[in-house]
């Protein structure tokens, strides 16, 4: 019987058979399947393929339950402590580096804490990070150190930073994290000291960028670094569209607005009347568009609110307000309360 080897980039098993299958190579030697050897040089990646199923999880495993402060809509969504009410689950939001240095963080972990209780999410501790961060890498080592437990899982969403952080525990220099949604395939394993690591593959979030776009294109659009809030103040009949993806209308007189994306969204002010005939000939006016749209309108109720557009960034408004979308059809947006000030 011949060995099965993994690719060291996602960890798909290598296969010579079928070049539309993940994990396809020329040659079974080669440490990296095809899309993993494309992705890494030259910056490419085929369309969207996403594994399935969560792992089976030891009783008594500590389960970091990783987030980016872009997914902070999802955070408590994935009810994993119902497959393994045995584990430990600490919830680490990554990924705080492009939150404005002004973020008030100890309201943020107020509002998160608040939220677990309310949903009786079971956890152990809330940490938030960033992965880029030596200080805070080595922080979460001590952590670990700490922890009576074997086996330590890095669960959620694609591109929340698992693979990043897996790399930084076990020294692993092969393993790729890029900003390809469901990047890691199968899960990858490694040791921390006395203790193994396995990063899993991300759990699926329909209605993200990488449904809607190309890779080369939605890359873009997802931040890496610092986000400066933009600030709009829209007068009666105002709307403020994001590319060619998302206009927003707002029912009242006047309402302040502040967008946290990244610098190269382009983000265009105009009248809600022309919002229908700019994405009747969207091509002549955006650089990213959709083919179909869809409307959704959401009630925003007394004090501030928080519009989150898909794994891109999001939006803070304060309420009682009506906002009406016009938005490319499947986004995910979701309405919550504004984490943080
Ligand atoms: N700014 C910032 N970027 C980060 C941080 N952690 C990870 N990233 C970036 O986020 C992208 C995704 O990181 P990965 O580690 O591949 O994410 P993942 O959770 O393993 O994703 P999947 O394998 O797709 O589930 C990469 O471009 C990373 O460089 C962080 O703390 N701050
Ligand atoms: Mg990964």
């Amino acid at each position: 019987m011949s060995k099965i080897t993994k690719c060291q980039g996602c960890g798909a098993i290598l296969q010579t058979e079928n070049q539309s299958h993940v994990g396809y190579v020329d040659d079974l030697s080669f440490d990296y399947c095809q899309a993993c050897f494309k992705l890494l040089h030259y910056g490419d990646a085929p369309a969207h393929f996403h594994p399935e199923d969560l792992p089976q999880l030891p009783e008594g495993a500590l389960i970091f339950m990783v987030s980016s402060v872009l997914h902070l809509d999802l955070l408590f969504s994935y009810p994993v402590h119902r497959y393994q009410p045995l584990a430990h689950f600490v919830y680490i939001i990554n990924q705080i580096d492009l939150l404005p240095a002004s973020t008030n963080l100890d309201l943020l972990v107020e509002k998160i804490t608040e939220k677990a209780k309310h949903m009786m999410i079971p956890y152990v501790d809330i940490i938030l990070m960033s992965s880029k961060n030596h200080y805070d890498l080595e922080q979460l080592k001590t952590y670990i150190d700490e922890f009576h437990a074997t086996h330590i899982y890095l669960l959620g969403v694609q591109n929340a930073g698992k693979t990043t952080i897996f790399k930084a525990l076990t020294e692993n220099n092969k393993a790729l994290a890029f900003k390809k949604a469901g990047l890691t395939q199968e899960a990858l394993t490694g040791t921390y000291k006395d203790k193994i690591i396995y990063d899993m593959p991300g759990l699926y979030q329909a209605g993200y960028l990488h449904q809607l776009l190309p890779y080369k294109t939605y890359k873009k659009l997802i931040p890496d670094q610092r986000i400066k809030p933009r600030v709009y103040q829209l007068k009666k009949n105002q709307a403020i569209m994001i590319e060619g993806l998302i206009a927003i209308s707002f029912l009242g007189d006047l309402t302040n607005v502040v967008l946290y994306l990244s610098p190269e969204v382009h983000i265009h002010k105009t009248n809600q009347d022309r919002i229908k005939p700019l994405l009747e000939s969207k091509e002549e006016h955006f650089k990213i568009t959709v083919e179909n749209y869809e409307e959704k309108s959401f009630k925003v109720t007394k004090g501030k609110h928080q519009l989150t557009f898909a794994d891109m960034g999001f939006m803070h408004v304060t309420g009682p307000l009506t906002i009406k979308l016009t938005l490319a059809k499947g986004l995910h947006i979701t309405l919550t309360e504004a984490l943080f000030q």
